[in-house]
């Protein structure tokens, strides 16, 4: 299917124009007297629509709206606010297919990968109606006669989240879900690169909000990443910054954030490796690295960038997967059967080409790929070859994060070696270990071995449930998001103390007699 049928499919249904109001502040902003950018498709570099982006007073309206908006909501029980984001999840059901197409063509992922990001966005509203009716607190025993302590957990306040291309709504809805249903306010800056699809998802979700009689719970802020994000980081009325992103934007973002003390999640970098030990089930361990390495292009944050092969077995996987590299279907991701889309921009080829010229300076050997692929009719998107490179954990290409589809493999000897070939690079986000020995298994998930955030055994580094608390240690951050007790970040901690005594016993024993 080309671009120009899908689009057809989908604009209307999606509401989106060829001029779109990228700003919403309770209702769209108007398209004159503003900036706009296109978006282009990284299938065939077509233009799809033009988006308007804010002015700084457009932002600061966008903050007071959400100010008064909070008011509100803070006020609603959470298990109300819970059927809200149930109804957003039912809403989201509806689009799948829409929604999801919308996402292959503006940031080029596959179909099936398309849907399964608003499917993450469905997962995480059910999730988070749940939640709605758990955020439970401690109570805690008082050593004061007739006192009580406990904790409750209340809502933040407005919240900044900034998104990345390669997740262009589902990480939006990690946080906005939660913070929806902690009571919190969302103010969404989205890569210009997922535009539109910010634009779409606003347009579903907020029709739900309005249907409900609730005042905006979720405002719109496309433009400028260095502006944007340098209004909201330095913005005292946003507690909360998540932001998925680089770690050179995220450590400015965190440095601008602390110097007012707000608080952050921050979602940076990975380099995830998988080990392969001898004693390996071949057609999972094939199959999981497959995919690490390549769905979404090598553009997710969890994509296996580093293969650590076990010398016994170390030439037999080799070829098994340069078979498969060889064999995989690359092109127009809304092709079925298509499993390698196109890079986001061409900067992003460029990045991939250079990645891996100074892999082979470095000392690396290139045994498949590579190259930009020329894919007929397509010739203006942005293909390139997947590429596996021999390399040695010592080259510094190794230890940075390429957003493209690059397979550094190394060998190992021990999995004591293994683990510390695994850890020795600044990102600390996903991992996976295939083997089907129990020792080396729990070698990996014990104090010794992984130091991610995330940490798999027989399945790949890449493709987490949002049950699980997400993000990573080390040069990825720290932060957590979607599941577990990820939502403890979009809430503020109360400890309180009641005394029902007719006394007032003080603590530590401190005598304080005033008569
Ligand atoms: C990201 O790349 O920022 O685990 C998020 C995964 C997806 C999320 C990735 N569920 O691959």
């Amino acid at each position: 299917m080309n671009i120009t049928e899908a689009k057809k499919q989908i604009m209307g249904k999606l509401e989106l124009d060829d001029v779109n109001s990228g700003i919403f502040y309770g209702e769209w902003a108007k398209i004159e007297g503003r900036d706009t950018m296109v978006s282009y498709s990284p299938i065939d570099g077509s233009q799809i629509a033009e988006v308007t982006m804010a002015t700084e007073g457009d932002y600061q309206k966008v903050l007071d709206r959400a100010q008064e908006s909070f008011k509100i909501w803070r006020d609603i029980p959470a298990p109300q606010r819970g059927l809200l984001v149930k109804e957003i999840g039912n809403e989201l059901r509806k689009y799948k297919t829409a929604l999801g197409k919308l996402v292959s063509i503006e940031v080029g992922k596959t179909i099936v990968e398309g849907e399964g990001e608003v499917q993450e966005m469905i997962d995480i509203a059910d999730f988070a109606l749940g939640l709605s009716r758990q955020f439970y607190g401690l109570t805690i025993v008082s050593e004061r006669p007739h006192h009580r302590m406990y904790e409750q957990w209340l809502p933040l306040g407005s919240i900044g989240v900034i998104t990345s291309f390669n997740f262009p709504c589902a990480v939006w809805a990690w946080n906005a879900m939660i913070a929806a249903a902690a009571g919190d306010i969302c103010v969404w800056k989205p890569s210009s690169k997922g535009a539109l699809i910010a634009i779409a998802t606003t347009k579903i979700v907020n029709r739900v909000v309005e249907k409900f009689g609730y005042p905006p719970l979720f405002f719109l802020v496309v433009g400028r990443g260095r502006e944007v994000g340098e209004w909201m980081a330095n913005d005292p009325a946003l507690p909360l910054i998540s932001f998925t992103g680089s770690i050179p934007t995220g450590k400015r973002i965190a440095e601008n954030v602390a110097k007012r003390l707000g608080r952050t999640i921050l979602e940076l970098g990975g380099n995830n490796a998988a080990i392969v030990t001898d004693q390996t089930d071949m057609t999972i361990a094939l199959r999981g690295v497959a995919f690490g390495a390549l769905a979404t292009a090598g553009q997710r944050c969890t994509t296996t960038r580093r293969l650590i092969l076990h010398q016994a077995i170390y030439d037999e996987f080799l070829t098994k997967l340069k078979n498969i590299f060889e064999k995989v279907k690359i092109g127009n991701p809304l092709e079925p059967g298509v499993l390698v889309g196109p890079l986001i921009d061409e900067k992003a080829v460029e990045n991939h080409l250079n990645a891996i010229q100074q892999a082979i300076h470095q000392g690396g050997k290139l045994i498949f790929g590579g190259e930009k692929a020329n894919i007929p009719g397509l010739e203006n998107g942005h293909y390139v070859i997947p590429a596996l490179i021999e390399a040695n954990p010592d080259m510094d290409i190794v230890k940075e994060e390429t957003f493209a589809p690059i397979l550094y493999v190394m060998k190992y000897r021990t999995i004591e070696e293994a683990l510390e070939i695994h850890n020795n690079v600044p990102q600390g986000l996903s991992s996976a270990i295939f083997t089907n020995n129990l020792r080396d298994e729990e070698y990996f998930l014990s104090p010794s071995g992984s130091d991610c955030g995330i940490a798999n055994a027989n399945t790949s580094t890449a493709g987490a449930e949002i049950g699980g608390a997400f993000g990573g240690e080390k040069e990825t951050g720290g932060g957590r998001e979607s599941g577990s007790d990820a939502w403890k970040n979009y809430m503020r901690r109360q400890t309180v103390t009641i005394n029902y005594g007719k006394d007032l016993p003080l603590s530590q024993g401190v005598k304080f007699d005033i008569d």
